[in-house]
């Protein structure tokens, strides 16, 4: 369908114009990352690129593997050159909302040891301000034996209400990689997200958000024409 469509066209202009051979490289969780890996081991298996792949969750290392793909980690190369991953919502300073996956942590983690961070995605997530398309909140990871009283106390420091994240073929919270749980904070109005994924970061209890501020280099949005818009 047409959303699949763009992720793809999105995924494979980033990989053609990113990775070059000799690199390491980062690779995202989600739907979208899964087109960028398909041209990634595409591209190694007619270029004979020589590249190695860091994974950002049990998901990307499958993906990986699956592929052929050379796996490495952070303690064989915690400088990666580049880091491509898909968003849930992009806004205008290209800030980002991801977690939408559950996979927040490691992916903020790789595209922070990046030179490079680009995002893929499909025009729905192509937006002037988050929220607006993206109506699943800011995930959070929370260490579980705190999820109340941070659930508590964002919704009093900063409104809205931060709901914890069900499993759907698990009885249960849904568990991450990291073994957290995840909270879905349910903004209700624009923030300084600089200031409150700073704010948030600093709740006892709060693992990492899913508040990507000042880390995406560039934007590639698969369009519903069949055109890519790029924005940096
Ligand atoms: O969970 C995540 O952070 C994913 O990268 C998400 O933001 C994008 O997932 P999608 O490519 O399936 O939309």
């Amino acid at each position: 369908n047409m959303a699949e469509e763009a992720k793809k066209l999105a995924a494979f202009a980033a990989v053609d114009n990113h990775v070059q051979n000799n690199q390491v490289i980062g690779v995202g969780s989600g739907s979208t990352i899964v087109y960028a890996v398909d041209r990634l081991a595409e591209r190694v298996r007619q270029e004979k690129l020589n590249i190695v792949c860091v994974p950002t969750s049990f998901q990307a290392r499958q993906l990986i593997l699956q592929h052929g793909l050379t796996l490495s980690d952070l303690d064989r190369h915690p400088e990666l050159d580049v880091a491509i991953d898909g968003a849930d919502e992009v806004d205008s300073e290209l800030t980002l909302i991801k977690g939408g996956g559950g996979c927040l942590t490691q992916e903020k983690i790789v595209a922070g040891c990046a030179k490079h961070f680009v995002v893929i995605a499909d025009f729905r997530k192509d937006s002037k301000a988050l929220g607006q398309q993206w109506k699943k909140g800011v995930p959070i990871e929370v260490i579980p034996m705190a999820y109340v009283p941070v659930s508590r106390m964002i919704a009093r420091r900063f409104g809205g209400e931060a709901i914890l994240r069900m499993a759907v073929s698990k009885a249960g919270p849904v568990v991450t990689d990291n073994s957290n749980f995840i909270l879905d904070w349910k903004f209700e109005h624009a923030q300084n997200w600089k200031e409150v994924n700073t704010a948030i970061k600093m709740i006892p209890g709060v693992v990492e958000t899913g508040l990507f501020v000042s880390m995406a280099e560039r934007a590639y949005f698969g369009m519903e024409d069949g055109s890519v818009t790029i924005r940096s």
